[in-house]
């Protein structure tokens, strides 16, 4: 059986809890009979230096070490990858290394498997325990003397429910990485997910490793987990991690029935499209206890809405609100500034929301300058004209400040106004419009602090900010 060991490589961002991509591999690999460690080196109080890498890397002798490769943070993992190839085999994998898999076969790794890799990783260590050829490996791209190849893509996993449970693999993760040494029960991962995919198109997104394709788990197995984290882990808040938590009312009412029905009270959180949302599951939501919806909306101007493929109108964002508010659940409106050939009025057109919302929504998300994500609609769109072709390798990386762990009314001016693409400018916006996207990034702050003033006596949880996902 092989050895394989899970790298999430350090970066500027400290993530707070155990990545839950890396308990859905891990828990695969073992379910296949492969042996399997990892290191959380994002997290706060893990091994950052190179070195300390390497050596608890090596300590544990692995046949394959895997890299996480995100893209704003990826010129940190290649720099430890160049490190790390010097000792041991490298195979590459999530959402950066999905969307541009070449270019890790450059910095030194040997495999790249790209989407969804429950299956692939357990296949490539099938192929090093020599079970298996590479070329029959869907979804890895690999070079083969000196010619980069690429096998067909993986289709979406569809059967969800047949995923090793991402729980089981906790243990891997060391709760100390997390400040969390005399909680050790209570560690769990970042949230969970119902579903994976998202029907809409938005010409920003770049959730290429969940695609388009909407999968569900079933009610049943998502409350299971949901039990579990509440009973074993004293999880009381939750977080769906869905890219769209509402897609299908039938399903959305199955579930919630499901969660409202494990016994034990929870609270929970969710992103969700405008369009899923009506009265009637929202009922359904705060009735199985979602305290929290985080809206995706972006921009309030209609004809920029339909250039981005929001597929939403203000009228309806308006609606969600109004019926969240009535029922009590928390919102966070998302909203996106700096747009390739975003006009003036387009621009006031979302400030103008900002105050018209504050009266009626939970708050609104921390920065919001639209970054070209590569794969997306607006990078291939917009790369050439705009001279920011592969931006990630050729630029010092942006460089946001990490995420306060406490939202007090200080941090929340610092986070919100906080957004270093701003000064980036990727669409050359005139020096007029990047000091009002300023003057509206601290409008978002200024309204989200004196609606959380207004309704603090009456909130029982508080809700992360949005945009800290
Ligand atoms: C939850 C989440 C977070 C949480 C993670 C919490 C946790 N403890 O797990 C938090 C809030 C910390 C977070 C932070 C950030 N996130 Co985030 N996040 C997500 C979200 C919503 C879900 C992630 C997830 O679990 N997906 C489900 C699993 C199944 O997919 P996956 O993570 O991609 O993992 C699969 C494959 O990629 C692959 N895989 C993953 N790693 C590896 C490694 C190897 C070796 C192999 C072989 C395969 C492999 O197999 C996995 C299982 O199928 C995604 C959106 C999405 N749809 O994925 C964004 C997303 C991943 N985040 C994104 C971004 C940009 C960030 C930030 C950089 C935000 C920022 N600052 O601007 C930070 C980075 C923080 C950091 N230091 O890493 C982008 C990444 C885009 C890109 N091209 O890199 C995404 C895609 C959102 C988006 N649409 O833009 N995030
Ligand atoms: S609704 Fe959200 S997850 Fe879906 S495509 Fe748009 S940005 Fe991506």
């Amino acid at each position: 059986m092989a050895r394989v060991f899970l790298v999430n490589p350090p970066s500027p961002e400290p993530v707070y809890t155990p990545l839950l991509s890396f308990c859905h591999l891990a828990a695969s690999l073992r379910a296949s009979g492969h042996e399997v460690a990892l290191l959380d080196a994002s997290a706060p109080f893990a091994p950052k230096q190179h070195r300390a890498i390497v050596e608890h890397i090596a300590a544990w002798g692995p046949d394959v070490v895997g890299v996480h490769l995100k893209t704003l943070h990826v010129q940190f993992a290649y720099a430890l990858s160049a490190v790390l190839a010097e000792r041991f085999t490298l195979v590459a994998g999530g959402p950066h290394a999905t969307i541009v898999p070449a270019e890790p076969l450059a910095h030194g790794f040997r495999w790249v498997l790209r989407g969804e890799c429950e299956d692939a990783l357990v296949e490539l260590a099938d192929m090093i325990d020599g079970r298996r050829e590479a070329a029959d490996i869907a979804g890895l791209t690999w070079t083969e003397r000196g010619m980069v190849r690429r096998n067909a893509d993986r289709p979406f996993s569809t059967e969800l429910d047949r995923l090793a449970p991402p729980l089981g693999a906790l243990d891997l993760f060391d709760p100390a990485w997390y400040g969390a040494a005399a909680v050790g029960t209570e560690l769990a991962p970042g949230g969970l997910l119902s579903s994976r995919g998202c029907p809409a198109a938005c010409t920003f997104c770049s959730n290429d490793v969940t695609g388009r394709k909407f999968r569900y788990r079933s009610a049943a197995s998502v409350a299971a987990e949901v039990a579990t984290l509440r009973n074993e882990r004293n999880k009381v808040g939750i977080t769906f991690l869905d890219d769209s938590f509402a897609v299908g009312k039938r399903r959305v009412h199955e579930l919630c029935a499901a969660i409202a029905g494990i016994g034990a009270p929870v609270w929970w959180t969710c992103t969700a499209h405008p369009s899923h949302l009506d009265r009637e599951v929202l009922v359904a939501m705060k009735a199985a206890g979602c305290a929290g919806i985080d809206i995706g909306m972006e921009s309030a101007d209609p004809e920029m809405l339909l250039a981005i493929g929001k597929g939403v109108t203000v009228e309806r964002v308006l609606d969600v609100l109004r019926w969240s508010r009535e029922l009590e659940i928390h919102t966070v409106v998302n909203l996106m500034f700096a747009w390739p050939d975003e006009t003036d009025a387009q621009l006031d057109a979302t400030i103008g929301f900002l105050e018209r919302a504050a009266p009626i929504a939970g708050g609104f998300n921390a920065r919001g300058v639209v970054v070209p994500y590569p794969g997306t609609k607006i990078y291939e769109r917009n790369h050439a004209e705009y001279g920011f072709t592969g931006w990630w390798l050729t630029e010092p990386p942006l460089a946001y400040m990490p995420f306060p762990t406490s939202w007090n009314e200080e941090e929340v001016v610092r986070a919100y106004g906080d957004d270093p693409a701003l000064d980036r400018n990727f669409f050359r916006h005139p020096p007029h419009r990047i000091e009002r996207v300023r003057e509206a990034l601290a409008l978002k702050a200024k309204l989200t602090i004196e609606i959380t003033r207004r309704r603090s006596s009456h909130l029982e949880v508080g809700v992360p900010a949005a945009g800290a996902r």
